[in-house]
Formats: structure tokens, sequence, C-alpha cells
């Protein structure tokens, strides 16, 4: 029997879901459209099964069919990334972050990385996050003039810290990430390098940023964003590593594996091994480029002057609007976005003085570079009108048309 006469509440809301996302421009950054394709095998009879362990290794019998998925999942993470070991069983990026602590490092040791309010993620080390409670976190920063990271200064405090894990990866930072100089400096103070590159990964396996494989001993992701998959964590890592990693996943800290999400990895793993999916990340970075030149070209400010990744840093400082603010009426025109810090933020982090864009889910859709220009200026006049509601009206029309004429995938496509 279908949701809607068994559930017409739950049928009803998620129905609303799909109009909303097809009906709002979708400039969050760490979200995306997965296909038909990845939302057919999220949602298939593999959700029935318990699959403890590992392909061949099962705490369960009828594990034939999930074996194959795994297995065939596990081969493409690994082709895609060029990756000596794969895990896909990691439920999100959080536990693949805390599945490679636990591999490369043990409780209570030192950890660098990116602080949360310049750019850094939660389970970077933040004192609110299992973490900061576990490790010893200490944190790099971006430098006040520039906005970028000042790998010098890494490397100080590299030095005088002496972590046993220094860790990269940002949710924010719009600019090119150098991976061979950080594992240069983890070297240099006998330190494991783990990567996240839950934000990248789709431009990573693109080739439209460079990958961290080559460098890093454990490198993380999430497959929903840039990679357009299933909701879910993915670790690689050198091969000397897999066995641990897998013991800390599973039994360290999971039980039964996904396996309808480990099945819909494997379908986005094939989509990313495509030809379009080239083209697909270099029209993301493009529109990035387009919206950044165009927002600056609109007299607004952007953190570090621009992008080269797929996300957009807007400084709100000289309007003198939050974050927050900003958020609230970009949604009223359907423009969705969220308030985030910039560095050195004098706002809470409730506020902000910052939004984030980013392009991975509009170019999914189609968007180029000329509604990219366009949106530039939606926002712009949002921006300048705040409280005016007649404007975010007229606003919402143009983002309606806008919307008409780009299917959203595993919607109406
Ligand atoms: N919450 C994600 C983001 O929006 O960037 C990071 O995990």
């Amino acid at each position: 029997m279908s949701l809607a006469r068994i559930d017409p509440q739950i049928a009803g809301i998620i129905l609303d879901e799909e109009r909303r996302q097809c009906s709002s421009i979708n400039l969050i950054a760490s979200e995306n459209y997965a296909s038909l394709a990845v939302l057919e095998a999220q949602g298939s009879v593999l959700t029935n099964k318990y699959a403890e362990g590992y392909p061949g290794r099962r705490y369960y019998g009828g594990c034939r069919n999930a074996d194959q998925a795994e297995e065939i999942a596990l081969h493409r993470a690994k082709d895609l990334f060029g990756a000596e070991y794969a895990n896909v069983q990691a439920y999100s990026g959080s536990i693949a972050n805390m599945a490679a602590y636990t591999t490369l490092i043990n409780y209570g040791d030192t950890i660098l990385s990116m602080a949360l309010d310049q750019g850094g993620h939660l389970t970077h080390g933040s004192p609110i996050s299992f973490s900061g409670k576990l490790y010893r976190p200490v944190f790099y920063g971006l430098d006040r003039e520039t906005g970028q990271i000042d790998y010098d200064e890494v490397e100080r405090m590299a030095v005088k810290n002496m972590p046993r894990l220094i860790v990269v990866g940002s949710s924010s930072y719009p600019r090119i990430l150098d991976y061979k100089r950080f594992r240069q400096i983890a070297d240099r103070v006998n330190a494991g390098l783990l990567v996240d590159m839950a934000h990248e990964a789709g431009l990573i396996a693109a080739g439209v940023h460079p990958s961290p494989i080559p460098y890093a001993d454990v490198a993380t992701a999430t497959t929903h964003k840039s990679l357009r998959g299933p909701r879910g964590g993915l670790i690689l890592c050198r091969a000397k590593f897999g066995a641990s990693i897998d013991r800390s996943v599973f039994p360290g800290l999971q039980g039964g594996p996904l396996m309808h999400v480990i099945a819909a990895k494997a379908v986005a793993f094939h989509e990313a091994k495509q030809p379009h999916f080239i083209a697909y990340q270099q029209a993301v970075v493009e529109n990035a480029r387009i919206l950044a030149d165009r927002l600056l070209a609109e007299g607004m400010h952007l953190v570090t002057g621009g992008t080269d990744n797929h996300r957009v840093l807007v400084d709100l400082t000289p309007t003198s609007i939050t974050g927050k603010t900003a958020e609230s009426a970009l949604s009223q025109a359907n423009i969705v976005v969220n308030k985030n810090a910039i560095p050195f933020d004098p706002r809470p982090p409730d506020l902000t003085s910052g939004i984030r864009l980013g392009t991975p889910a509009l170019t999914s859709r189609g968007f180029g570079t000329e509604e990219m220009a366009r949106i530039a200026q939606l926002i712009v006049r949002v921006l300048s009108h705040i409280g005016d509601e007649k404007l975010y009206r007229e606003v919402r029309l143009e983002v309606e048309e806008m919307n008409r004429r780009f299917p959203t995938p595993g919607i109406d496509q």
C-alpha cells in the first residue's frame, strides 16, 4: 500500500518538501540533489537486511546480496579516488572522523586543526564535540588580512605544539587546500595527516580540485555534498590502516551497516565515474566564480576576495546586516542560504556576520553562468531592501520563473 494511503501526514510533508526543493534557489554549499537512481537504491529493500561485519565475514545469514553491493561500493570508491583502501559503512562524516581518530591517535593526544569559527568543523576538535573532549585540540586560523591559510603559521604551530595528528578540511574555506604542504608540515613534526574532504569530494573525484589521497594517511568524506550521493560517510586510507579503520567503524563505533545507503553510495560512485560528471564539477566551480565576480561587481565583500572552489563566503560587515537577518530575508524570497561566521567574526554563531553560498545543488539542476549573474543581482536586491515584503515578492516571482526552466533531479526528472 502506498505511503499516501497509510500515512497521509508524512506523505504530505514529503510532498511539501519536494515542492520546497523545486521552488527555491538552493545555495546551501553542503547540499545537492541526488539522482533518481541514487534515491531508488536508498529507498530499496536492502534496508531490511542486517549485515554486521564485512563482506564474507558477516554475523548474519542471507548476506549474499549485501556482500555484493558492499564489494562493488568498495571497488568503485577506491577506483574513483585512486585510494588503496576504502570503508563505506560510516553512517556519517562525523563517524568517519571518529573512526579516523581512533585509528591514528590515542585519547588525550594533541591534534592541530582549523578552528571552527574560522571554517573548521565541529568534529575537528571543538570543545562541544567528542573530538574536543577526547583529544587535546590546538587550532590554526586564517590570516587576518587575506582570509587565507597561512601555511608558515600552521608550521610554526605544529613545531610549537608537536601534534600527533594534523587535521585538514573546512566547511567554508573558498580556496584550494594545499594538501602537499600540510603533508610536509606533518612529516616535519612526525604527525599523521587526516584530510576531511567532505565538501570537496565531488570536485576531487572529477579532478577539478587537487586530491589529498597521495598525502593523507586517512581521508574522510560525506557522500551527499558535492559528490551527489546518499546521506552518509566514506573513509579512504592507506592499506596499512585498513584493518584498523574497519575495526574502528564496526564493532568500534557502529552496529549493522545501512546496506540500502551503501548500495546508493555505489550508484553515486558509478555516476561520478561518467564523463558528464567532470563537466558537472567544472560547471560547479565556474558557477561559483561567476557568482563571486557578480557579487563583487555589485559591491559585496567576500572573504578572500573570491573563490577557487564551489563556495563563496560573503562578509556582511560593511552592510551591518547580520548573517541571521540575511538568511531570513533571502529565504522569504525563496533563496536558501545559511548564515556563517566569517574569520574573526565579532558576532556569536547564532547571528554571524556572513552568509555562505554554494553552487553544487543549482548546477545539478542545470543552472549556468547567466543564472548565477542574475542570482547575484537578486541577492543584492534583497539585502539592500531588508524588511521590504513587496520586494521579496517580486524576487520570489523571478525565482519561480527561473525554477520553472530547470527540472530538479530526483523529483521532476
Ligand atoms: N554541516 C556541514 C556543512 O554544512 O558544511 C558540514 O558537515
